[in-house]
């Protein structure tokens, strides 16, 4: 296979959700390729908090605190997994690691395979950290994150920062 381009799986939770400010930087094709699979939420419960004077939603890599967290799956190619990395600060300010998933409802192509189901269970990358301040995991967790949720914390874009 000559042309095999290499594709990854990548669960998102924070800004880089459908609806979200960093949403847009997925279907930049400059950044690479990237396609929806399927909604999910995490097996295990993780804090995911929101912090630092940008607003800025952290999941903390604590298993089994906070709570089931709930996001998206999508294709990248390795373009685009590499513009992630960078843009998340990997490794220092997010970590990427595989994390285990329940699908909810699958909505990408499955070329000849079985769709799997509401319930399986499936893996993904996805940025969490372990850099974090000793006040975060104290701080209120979220189930489902949004910027212009009612916790008025909203996310200051890049271009807005000082
Ligand atoms: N971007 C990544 C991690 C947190 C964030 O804002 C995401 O959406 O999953």
């Amino acid at each position: 296979m000559p042309f095999c381009i290499h594709m990854a799986r990548v669960f998102v939770y924070g800004t880089l959700k459908k609806g979200q400010p960093n949403y847009y930087r997925m279907f930049e094709s400059a950044n690479g390729k990237a396609e929806f699979l399927a909604s999910a939420c995490t097996v295990q419960k993780y804090p995911l908090v929101i912090a630092t004077k940008y607003n800025i939603p952290f999941l903390l890599n604590l298993p089994d605190q906070g709570r089931r967290v709930r996001g998206e799956i999508y294709k990248v190619d390795d373009k685009m997994l590499k513009f992630l990395d960078d843009f998340e600060g990997v490794p220092t300010m997010y970590q990427r690691t595989l994390v285990k998933l329940e699908v909810q409802e699958w909505a990408g192509q499955t070329h000849g395979e079985q769709r799997p189901a509401a319930g399986s269970i499936t893996e993904a990358f996805m940025y969490s950290t372990t850099s974090y301040q000793p006040d975060w995991p104290s701080l209120p967790c979220h189930e489902s994150y949004d910027s212009n949720g009612d916790h008025g914390l909203q996310y200051v874009l890049r271009e807005g920062r000082d």
